[in-house]
């Protein structure tokens, strides 16, 4: 059987070409923009503000179009591999998952890092912030932060401290730290694509995972696993990468244009995910759930028990973890 491009003759090769850069000549086009999550959710929301923003800068010239609710691939890893490729031109990911693409993000994964909100868009939005960005590579390119807030364990039985997660096999997102972490409370670490999860913890795939209250939310996964801790052992924010295979084929002004409007969603999504927040709590509160806030004794002894992955993983970022911590 004869496949689509052959059976297009020259011009449909020419066509296929454009199709295949994903874009059209250069300095115009649509941007294809991939994001796991709906779209009324705070990132996506983001992203829509980034377009408008972009769309005023380059009189038109360079469109987004989004694609929420993980239409263009299986979970963050495979996306990111499109966007690799030149399939995705922009896409907006966890910097858990981009772990393999630099040496330095990964620090962002270490439990506890961060003393609070405050102090990490210190770090983000300061010196260190532009070089994890910049330290993004193999075919990504940096552009710019969103807020994530910060991660918490929930299960489908009852939790009251890092002890009831024992012998659990937990998701966590594609990435080692976050592995160790798990391994480091004595469970078992399981990799399912964020879009399958739901499924997993209905069919006992799984017992327990981590997020934000908004994904935890706005992904139903409160239904399979009514049981929260609110321990915040992590506060990895959302990162939106460009594909280097696209972006090296911009113009300057446009490449710029870009990097503008990415930073320019960032206060808007700042408020956008506060307001998530709260929406997210108060509804996963009326359905049920039990939301533990866990006292200092109990935080410290999450603390406690995550400790060993400073030790098998904090070496690999020299000084970058008390640079992070020196930070005011
Ligand atoms: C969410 C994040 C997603 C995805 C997801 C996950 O908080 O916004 O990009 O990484 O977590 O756990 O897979």
């Amino acid at each position: 059987m004869m496949n689509g491009i052959q059976g297009r003759g020259v011009l449909g090769l020419l066509a296929a070409a454009v199709i295949v850069a994903g874009c059209g000549p250069a300095g115009t086009g649509t941007i294809r923009v991939s994001d796991v999550h709906p779209e009324s959710y705070p990132t996506v929301q983001g992203l829509m503000r980034m377009a408008e923003a972009l769309e005023e800068r380059t009189n038109g010239e360079l469109r987004m179009q989004i694609y929420h609710s993980a239409q263009l691939g299986r979970g963050e890893t495979d996306t990111l591999q499109q966007t690799r490729d030149g399939d995705i031109q922009i896409n907006r990911i966890s910097a858990a998952p981009l772990e393999p693409y630099s040496d330095k993000i990964g620090v962002l994964a270490m439990p506890f890092l961060f003393r609070d909100a405050e102090h990490k868009w210190a770090v983000l939005e300061g010196e260190i912030g532009d070089e994890l960005l910049e330290s993004i590579g193999g075919g990504l390119v940096g552009l710019g932060w969103q807020d994530s807030g910060a991660r918490s364990f929930y299960s489908t039985a009852p939790l009251e401290g890092p002890e009831d997660l024992q012998g659990l096999d937990i998701r966590v997102q594609d990435n080692e730290i976050m592995q160790a972490m798990v391994r480091a409370l004595g469970a078992t670490p399981q990799a399912v694509p964020y879009d399958e999860l739901y499924s997993a913890l209905q069919h006992g795939v799984v017992d327990a995972a981590e997020n934000n209250p908004p994904s935890y939310y706005t992904s139903g996964h409160f239904n399979a696993a009514p049981h929260f801790i609110l321990n915040e052992h992590v506060q990895i924010p959302e990162v939106i990468v460009a594909s280097e295979r696209w972006w090296s084929r911009l113009s300057e002004e446009d490449q710029e244009a870009v990097r503008e409007a990415a930073q320019e969603q960032l206060a808007y999504q700042r408020e956008r995910w506060a307001e998530m927040e709260e929406e997210a709590f108060e509804a996963v509160r009326e359905a049920g759930v039990t939301i533990v806030e866990p006292d200092q004794a109990a935080l410290d002894a999450f603390a406690d028990a995550m400790a060993p992955v400073f030790d098998s993983h904090g070496g690999a970022f020299g000084d970058l973890i008390s640079r992070i911590e020196a930070v005011e």
